[in-house]
């Protein structure tokens, strides 16, 4: 447990193999595809023990889900989904913006938010209704117009009240790569999404990357991580209580401390190792241990580095200068600075998006955000001043490449009288 880790090997062993996987995907993917709905009343039999009688979850469903569940945790439902909501406008860009770059040459973005998108919430083990906040309210706030939404039968009570929260407009009772195959592809119920969004099993996550022909996807996102970078002013309680709270997610979840300072790791272990054993998760905390370990790191900026080629989901910072280590750092899902910001806060109620890349993927990709749900279009306008100053590049290049109807097109609006 917590042992001494080796941040390249930790990388490659996080990535999960689909080959395993694979065959039964693909097979459930062909199923859905040819039999459509009564595919995924089959897979509800199956693989979720459930006779469904109707895989769309209606209006008095979902007010029936809102008595079933603590009118408490309803009003904390409503007040995170405020603050995501808000914090998810301010990532917004103006619809259209021009500007004229030279005299007769205006230049722009326009942004278009996608017309229908599919979000994911896994059921069982990990049954998160918060995540039904995060997947469709930067949908929402982007401006997509029908927001659909999966999640395995028979459906928490809780999860659908987020869904409903958060506006999504279709829900439905299918799970695992069934859904991802309903929401791509479409059956009689399910209309298909252009993009399906959040986490799964592995299972979920190969369907997402074997349907990416019919309907593109997030990111990656596997068993939960934290790495944290801490020197010897960092509180070994608080980095305990993250390392515990990321480590009970899932036993493939895996934390991985790095640290100027061996004191700090040994207190932080020994912390660790005392409150584990004390958790009603205890059998998933242990396991997802035995992935995790810590760095000893020579300075700050080595343990910058060791973090960086980690790219991990959540990256706690615990030294006594914060803001220097956060303008260094370049590969994390999330990021949390000082001693009174937990991970947890990210995960419900501060504002952040907890849909984030895993396994080394934060070195190229961002974590969910209002961009997902958008594209853009770059726009020009251009005069006869502006054209006339451009035409010289745009002849010679076109002739150079031998695309004389490109050279004439310029061509042909110069011969025409001012
Ligand atoms: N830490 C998880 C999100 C989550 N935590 C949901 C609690 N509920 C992945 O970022
Ligand atoms: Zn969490």
């Amino acid at each position: 447990m917590l042992k001494e880790l080796d941040a390249d090997s930790w990388v490659s062993e996080r990535r999960s193999s689909f080959d395993d996987v694979s065959a039964p995907v693909r097979d459930i993917i062909e199923n859905v595809r040819n039999n459509g709905d009564s595919a995924l009343y089959k897979y509800a039999k199956k693989f979720d023990k459930i006779d469904l009688e109707d895989i769309c979850v209606s209006r008095e469903e979902i007010d029936s889900a809102y008595d079933e569940v603590d009118e408490k945790l309803v009003e904390c439902l409503i007040e995170a989904e405020v603050r995501i909501s808000e914090f998810h406008e301010l990532q917004k860009r103006e619809d259209l913006w021009l500007k004229e770059v030279q005299p007769g040459i205006v230049l722009g973005v326009k942004t278009t938010p996608l017309e229908r998108i599919g979000c994911y919430v896994p059921g069982g083990r990990a049954s998160y209704p918060s995540t039904a906040l995060m997947t469709a309210v930067p949908a929402r706030v982007a401006g997509v117009s029908e927001i659909c939404a999966c999640t395995p039968p028979p459906g928490n009570p809780l999860t659908i009240v987020a869904f409903d929260i958060a506006g999504v407009d279709e829900i439905y009772r299918v799970g695992g790569a069934q859904a991802i195959a309903a929401m791509a592809l479409g059956t009689e119920s399910i209309e298909p999404v252009q993009k399906i969004v959040g986490p799964g099993n592995t299972f979920v996550t190969a369907a997402k990357m074997m349907l990416r022909d019919y309907a593109e996807i997030d990111f990656p996102a596997g068993p939960s991580e934290i790495g944290i970078i801490a020197d010897d002013s960092a509180v070994p309680e608080f980095l305990a209580a993250d390392i515990l709270a990321q480590a009970e997610h899932d036993p493939n979840a895996a934390c991985v401390l790095i640290t100027t300072d061996k004191g700090v790791a040994e207190a932080t272990i020994a912390e660790v190792k005392a409150k584990a054993v004390l958790s009603p998760r205890k059998e998933i905390i242990l396991a997802a241990l035995e992935n995790s370990g810590y760095i000893i790191a020579d300075d700050l900026k080595n343990a910058i580095d060791i973090s960086d080629m980690i790219a991990p989901e959540h990256l706690s910072i615990q030294v006594r200068d914060p803001m220097t280590v956060l303008n260094r750092v370049r590969n994390a899902g999330s990021i949390f600075v000082g001693p009174n910001t937990p991970v947890a806060c990210g995960d419900y109620a501060s504002g952040t998006n907890h849909v984030l890349p895993t396994a080394g993927y934060a070195r190229v990709y961002s974590g969910l955000n209002v961009s997902h749900f958008c594209k853009t279009s770059t726009v020009q306008m251009i005069d006869r001043e502006g054209l006339e100053d451009i035409s010289d590049i745009v002849v010679n290049l076109a002739e150079a490449e031998g695309l004389h109807a490109h050279a004439d097109s310029v061509r042909e609006r110069l011969k025409f009288r001012k």
